[in-house]
């Protein structure tokens, strides 16, 4: 079984990179971004609560997303493995990663297995946002949103990488170059990491 965190600033290719990862490992994807999307698609009282947060470039609460992954988790065969794809986003969501784990566990096999961190200089993180927004439609994707979600990154987030470093399964990528070059480089990191 492969457990797999995508982690990286917004733009770094998390959702990019996580597709392609699950279509080779054959394992179910599970985004974050993507779960809120929906949320706020249907304008169901989570989404319509969320909307807001996320167009401003603010992080949902830590308790509101740990509560829609449980539920996801609940309700997801993992049979190969997962890959978590913009969670964990704060140290509280690493902490609470674990508990949900641990809820899960048929016999010590839930674990992460690595922590897949996608470098990609902020230049080039705003060039593919505003790029992206061009045509997404997403309220997120506009240079103030994502000066604030850079921002949040910096504050918020890069201190989950000493919580993954400290469990020995932190592992960085450079995510820059030719999306299937990058998605090789990924696929031969975890496998020099695992025989490690
Ligand atoms: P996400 O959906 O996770 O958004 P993201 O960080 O922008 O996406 P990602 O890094 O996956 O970018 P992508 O591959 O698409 O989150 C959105 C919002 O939801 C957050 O800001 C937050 O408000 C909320 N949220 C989500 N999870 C949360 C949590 N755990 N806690 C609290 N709040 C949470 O790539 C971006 C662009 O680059 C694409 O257009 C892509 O085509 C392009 N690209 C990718 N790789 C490339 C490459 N190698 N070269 C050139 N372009 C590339």
């Amino acid at each position: 079984m492969l457990n797999l965190i995508i982690f990286g600033a917004p733009g770094s290719g998390k959702g990019t990179q996580s597709l392609a990862l699950a279509q080779h490992y054959g394992l179910e994807h599970i985004s974050t971004g993507d779960l809120l999307r929906a949320e706020i698609k249907a304008q169901s009282e989570l989404g319509k609560e969320v909307e807001s947060l996320i167009s401003n470039g603010q992080l949902v609460p830590d308790s509101m997303i740990t509560a829609l992954l449980r539920s996801k988790l609940n309700n997801t065969p993992t049979r190969k493995g997962l890959i978590l794809d913009g969670f964990p986003r704060t140290v509280p969501q690493a902490e609470g990663l674990q508990e949900l784990l641990d809820e899960q566990k048929v016999s010590g096999e839930k674990d992460i297995t690595v922590v897949v961190d996608l470098k990609v200089d902020e230049k080039e993180l705003i060039e593919r946002l505003l790029n992206r927004g061009k045509v997404s439609g997403r309220s997120d994707d506009n240079l103030e949103a994502i000066e604030k979600r850079l921002a949040v990154y910096h504050s918020s987030t890069e201190p989950v990488i000493d919580y993954f470093k400290q469990k020995g399964c932190y592992l960085e990528v450079e995510a820059v170059g030719n999306i299937a070059d990058i998605t090789e480089r990924i696929v031969m990191s975890i496998a020099s990491f695992i025989l490690k």
